[in-house]
């Protein structure tokens, strides 16, 4: 008996140190340890892998359908688990959108269009604000980046005018404008379109742009005269550089990288700036209050602060800046005008009174071209 408990307290005895011995099994989740390279001490533990993400990430996409497909199959691809359902919808009526969800949020993340909507939508209380880790990337945080972390900027894209080559050729003695009052000329009665500013982020770009370059009084009295030499108000903002491509009108006020796009898909545009000053955007994002898909949400808002991600927009017709460092523009001459000093908070602040101003006094958003 006393030789029995004498072989069992050895046996006890080795077993607990070749226990001692082994490393401790991991904890779950965690990644497998690094196997020993030898007689050297073990490096640090390797960092914990993340999870895989899965289930649906429900966007709200602002900039053109082509993009908004693009990014969807490039995330899908990055995050195998998950699938990105979105939606395409202008600036405004996003906006629209989401302050009739407040209660009940059916989109988990807002990704493209000026960032005048996305300062609208934070004041509104409409956004969840997120602290990513890349956006450190970001280049011109003051401007491209909400103190409170409610947006961040994604791109940034100037304003320019798209004319057709071969109405200028009908039309002997004219040019293509290069400042706003050029749109006022005679031969331009019926001939310019643009985004209506309640559905458009585009235009409403442009007029906050004159309401800043001549002041509130001029600016008003100026887009009094504009909006008489519209054939028509567009729903979406980039629709004037096909319209105008296709010979439906002389000239249109949209952002430089879509007339771009047009120029690339052979249509007979020019693109011109107003010399005196043109506005310009920052592209934003945000995270909608409430998302059910708050982590998929996360994921998105850090890859599309992804250097690599921002370069991908020239593979789906999207010539914007990149905002991040790291990331180069694929059309960096966009940039290269003559910009104004544009006043995002000022805009973002006056959305709501300058569009519904504009929509009582000048021109309202009944019968828009789609
Ligand atoms: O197409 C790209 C782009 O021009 O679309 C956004 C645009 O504001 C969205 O359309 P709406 O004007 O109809 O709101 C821009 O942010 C973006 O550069």
């Amino acid at each position: 008996m006393r030789k029995n408990t004498t072989m069992w307290f050895i046996v006890l005895a080795l077993c607990s140190l070749i226990l001692a011995a082994c490393p401790a099994p991991p904890p779950p989740g965690s990644a497998a340890p690094a196997a020993s390279s030898g007689g050297e001490s073990q490096a640090a533990a390797a960092p914990a892998a993340p999870a895989e993400l899965s289930g649906d990430l429900n966007l709200l996409c602002t900039p053109q359908v082509q993009w908004c497909e693009g990014m969807k199959a490039e995330f899908e691809r990055a995050n195998p688990g998950v699938t990105v359902n979105f939606v395409r919808m202008s600036s405004g009526e996003s906006l629209t959108r989401l302050r009739n969800e407040k209660d009940n949020p059916q989109f988990d993340i807002w990704w493209g269009g000026p960032i005048d909507s996305f300062i609208a939508a934070k004041q509104e209380g409409l956004l969840e604000p997120y602290a990513s880790k890349n956006a450190a990337l970001i280049k011109d945080k003051d401007l491209m980046l909400d103190p409170d972390n409610a947006w961040a900027g994604i791109y940034v894209g100037s304003l320019g005018f798209v004319t057709n080559k071969n109405w200028l050729t009908e039309h002997p003695g004219t040019a293509a404008p290069t400042s706003w009052d050029d749109l006022l000329k005679p031969e331009f009665t019926g001939q310019v379109l643009v985004a209506h500013p309640s559905s458009s982020g585009t235009s409403y770009t442009a007029m906050c742009t004159i309401l800043q370059m001549r002041g509130e009084e001029a600016g008003w009295e100026f887009l009094k005269a504009y909006a008489g030499q519209m054939l028509q108000f567009t729903k979406s903002g980039s629709a004037p550089a096909k319209f105008v491509g296709q010979g439906e009108a002389a000239v249109g006020i949209v952002f430089s990288h879509d007339i771009v796009a047009e120029m690339e898909k052979g249509s007979p545009v020019e693109l011109t700036f107003p010399a005196e000053g043109t506005g310009y955007e920052i592209g934003g994002m945000g995270i909608v209050k409430g998302a059910k898909n708050l982590a998929i949400a996360q994921a998105w808002f850090d890859w599309a602060l992804d250097p690599a991600t921002q370069e991908l927009g020239p593979k789906y017709e999207a010539f914007q800046a990149p905002s991040v460092e790291g990331a180069a523009a694929s059309r960096p001459e966009l940039l290269e005008v003559n910009l104004i000093d544009y006043d995002f908070d000022y805009c973002g602040t006056n959305k709501k009174a300058f569009i519904d101003r504009f929509t009582n006094e000048i021109a309202n958003a009944d019968a828009l071209k789609e």
